[in-house]
């Protein structure tokens, strides 16, 4: 089973500015971590970062044929993206939302998720955490899925 980490705009400075807000963890720390829990849980991860839309569009569109579930962080897009929004309704794989900080307790405009709505749902707060999570998560989900379907996970 296959896994697909997205992680949106301006994830590739995590460690090195607001780190008060996000940590001093880099997107590279958390990716290990990632990979050390897929190794425990005995599937595969893959982890793209990109700071454009229609990349992460284009990612979710073709993950369809070779992953059992998604786990997205789309970072701002999270509040401003019906393109992604769509993107994950019409790709129809489980699809978990994470954010490492706890975005109902912002600012009022990080408060709306256009995504999650299309999501599993979200797991937001816990730091580097929200990334292990969302892969249990949504390893769960993609074996409910695999079994609903009659198929082998
Ligand atoms: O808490 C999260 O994971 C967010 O998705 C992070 C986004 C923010 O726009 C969302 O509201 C919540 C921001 C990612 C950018 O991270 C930075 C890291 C270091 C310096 C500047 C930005």
């Amino acid at each position: 089973m296959r896994i697909l980490f997205i992680n949106g705009p301006n994830l590739n400075l995590l460690g090195q500015r607001e780190t008060a807000v996000y940590g001093r963890a880099t997107l590279a720390d958390i990716r290990r971590r990632v990979a050390r829990r897929a190794r425990a849980l005995g599937v595969q991860v893959d982890f793209i970062q990109s700071n454009h839309e229609g990349v992460i569009v284009d990612r979710i569109g073709a993950a369809r044929k070779r992953y059992a579930a998604l786990v997205i962080n789309p970072a701002a897009y999270t509040h401003t993206s019906v393109a992604i929004r769509d993107a994950i309704s019409a790709v129809a794989l489980p699809t978990v939302e994470i954010h490492l900080s706890n975005i109902h307790a912002r600012e009022d405009f990080r408060h709306r998720s256009l995504s999650a709505p299309v999501c599993a749902g979200q797991i937001c707060g816990f730091g580097p955490l929200s990334y292990e999570l969302g892969l249990e998560a949504a390893v769960a989900l993609a074996k409910a899925a695999a079994k609903s379907a009659g198929k082998r996970p």
